[in-house]
């Protein structure tokens, strides 16, 4: 076919382009065919087909229907079908209280950069552009596979919008998908002169594993409630649905417990380091439980258990083995300390934490710990373990601990999360085969506080260096040997913080390793691709700097510079993008200046939905928040 159409101007071209490929070129003069009797338009079609295809190119998305993370199950683009949002758009939702919420989110998600009203009403009303559909039919299973309670159908035409889905869940996923396909400005704090353009097309989704996870230890150094809500929106993002809460160890008690206080009055006060600590009150956790769940993100807390407990000790020396308080313990070795697991007192102290934690948490989840409790051995560790499993069972609730409770007796439903390096653990396939679950954290490829690299400048490397290609390529349903797929809930990204102290340090460790966990948890393995996953990723680099997270520019990503900002003249800012071409890293954020901050951070326990704070100054280690 020629490259001219019939009307003499030249195609659109049919692929959208790609998010790095600068601002929209300008419409091409249009073509007049020389020496073509059969076709002589009227200068007046010839000037309006000129016009549409100019608007067109004006209007196409930045943005490829297929350049979602994680990888959506099947993308069916529709280019001459893409929506460009008008500022009248209103959210149409379904009649229903938890829709409505994603309905909420999904407004508050893009009015700040768009500036749009974005009002929020019911179904069935006029269908509007923007439409959130809840209902058993509406997300039809794509390739015979179950889409489970978190699948989503999105559909975007010239008309609108369309995300259905059986449960709020699925919707949930949807809107993060919507949020990924809009130009990349949608991340501004601040009103952006842009054209808000969606690629028409359908997407049916689905996640792989129904356990897609991070964990956060906020006992070797605390994190408050702020930054927990912030960690939170990063899984959210990423469809990530558990946040792991390591709550407690030999250098913190975090977490309120009314009927033993010194747990937190004393055992809360120290950290690694000599810091100050902190914990969470009830009314804390419950504001997180509660941050999660709106964001369809279960919280899983931990209390390890009988090791990592010098904190509680120093609390309650009567939790000894020797019933003398240890000192506190501010450093980062493991395996010195334990509850005394002869002692009966240790199991009243046990269902009343964890007894008091399950009444503060909606999930379905209590992690136990259980690891490098090197000094409690053979039958009375695996004793201690099985009178815990049981206390959480008259909680109503299911076990999770570290793979070595794997010798303990096998409890309803019990869940044990693999942290190994080798992909090889006979203790743990046998008990697998009594009918143990599996959360796997491979040390070496999931391990978010390992260093990418021999230079990172904080994190450890005992289980290696995991870069960006090692955290992607693996695959929990055959990691472990002897271990059945059915058996496989999913995986966790556990980030440990012995050398961690900021938040800017968490978001540098989990951005760009968590989007590769999570679509290793999410995406089918034919979906996935290192090359069409690292293209991918590259454009979140100027979505995260937009929106002031920081991030590792890892060498490996192909990152492009940061896309020119227009904002909206009653709204810029002092500070615009300087657009260099050339760099491979991208300049400091438009909306988040370095120290000092010109604008105080939100009050403390009252995080803003998807709120992103300035990036902290980086500490003297040089952690980059470009
Ligand atoms: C091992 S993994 C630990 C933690 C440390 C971590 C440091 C596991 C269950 N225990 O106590 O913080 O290594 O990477």
């Amino acid at each position: 076919m020629s490259r001219t159409s019939r009307t003499g101007v030249a195609p659109v071209p049919e692929q959208p382009r790609r998010a790095d490929a600068g601002p929209p070129p300008a419409a091409p003069a249009p073509v007049v065919p020389q020496g073509s009797p059969a076709v002589t338009p009227s200068a007046t079609a010839l000037a309006r087909s000129a016009a549409e295809a100019a608007g067109r190119l004006l209007t196409r998305p930045t943005v490829g229907l297929g350049d979602v993370v994680p990888a959506p199950a099947s993308v069916r683009p529709r280019p001459a079908a893409d929506l460009v949002l008008p500022a009248d758009a209103a959210v149409r939702v379904s009649a229903d209280p938890a829709a409505r919420e994603v309905a909420e989110h999904l407004a508050e998600l893009l009015r700040p950069a768009t500036g749009y009203p974005l009002p929020v009403a019911d179904l069935p009303t006029a269908p509007g552009p923007l439409q959130l559909t809840l209902g058993a039919a509406a997300a039809p299973r794509p390739t015979g596979a179950a889409s489970g309670d978190e699948g989503y159908r999105l559909d975007v035409d010239p008309d609108g919008v369309r995300i259905t889905a059986d449960t709020a869940t699925g919707l949930f996923h949807g809107v993060q998908t919507l949020r990924q396909l809009l130009p990349t400005a949608v991340e501004s704090r601040t009103p952006v002169a842009e054209r808000w353009v969606v690629p028409g097309g359908t997407i049916v989704d689905r996640p792989r594993f129904p356990y897609r996870g991070a964990m956060l230890d906020v006992a070797r150094h605390f994190f408050g409630v702020d930054d927990v809500c912030r960690v939170l929106d990063h899984l959210a993002r990423y469809k990530l649905n558990h946040l792991h809460l390591h709550l407690t160890d030999d250098q913190g008690w975090r977490i309120a417990v009314d009927s033993w206080p010194r747990l937190t009055a004393v055992g809360g006060r120290t950290e690694v380091g000599g810091g100050p600590g902190g914990w969470y009150t009830t009314a804390d956790y419950r504001r997180i439980v509660e941050y999660a769940a709106r964001r369809h993100v279960t919280v899983v807390p931990e209390v390890d258990l009988p090791g990592h407990t010098n904190a509680a000790l120093v609390a309650y020396p009567e939790l000894a083995p020797d019933k003398v308080a240890p000192p506190p313990y501010t450093g980062t070795e493991v395996g010195f300390s334990h509850v005394d697991p002869a002692d009966e007192r240790t199991y009243d102290f046990v269902a009343d934490v964890l007894g008091e934690l399950a009444a503060s948490t909606p999930g379905p989840w209590l992690h136990i710990g259980g690891d490098e409790a090197y000094k409690v051995k053979g039958a009375a560790y695996t004793g201690f373990v099985e009178r815990v499993q049981r206390i959480v069972a008259g909680l109503g609730r299911t076990v999770v601990g570290w793979h070595q409770i794997a010798p303990a007796g096998q409890a309803d439903g019990r869940v044990l999360q693999w942290w190994g390096t080798d992909g090889d653990d006979p203790t743990v396939a046998e008990a697998v085969r009594r009918g143990a679950r599996l959360i796997l954290s491979p040390g070496n490829h999931a391990y978010l506080d390992m260093k990418y690299a021999p230079d990172t400048p904080l994190g450890h490397d005992w289980a290696g260096l995991i870069d960006v290609y090692r955290a992607y390529h693996w695959d929990p349903a055959t990691h472990l040997a002897g271990v059945p797929a059915e058996a496989v809930l999913g995986l966790e990204a556990p980030l440990w913080t012995e050398s961690v102290t900021s938040l800017a340090e968490i978001e540098f460790l989990l951005l760009p390793r968590l989007p590769a966990l999570a679509e290793v948890a999410w995406s089918a393995p034919s979906t996935r691709s290192w090359v069409g996953f690292r293209d991918r990723l590259a454009s979140h680099g100027p979505r995260w700097h937009a929106a002031g997270i920081a991030f590792h520019p890892s060498p490996e990503i192909p990152w492009p510079a940061a896309p020119p900002v227009r904002h909206l003249p009653h709204t810029a800012t002092t500070s615009r993008l300087t657009h260099t071409a050339t760099s491979r890293h991208l300049p400091p954020a438009a909306d988040a200046p370095r120290s000092p901050a010109p604008t105080p951070p939100p009050p403390a326990h009252t995080p803003a939905p998807e709120t992103p704070q300035p990036a902290p100054a980086p500490r003297a280690n040089d952690i980059r928040t470009s």
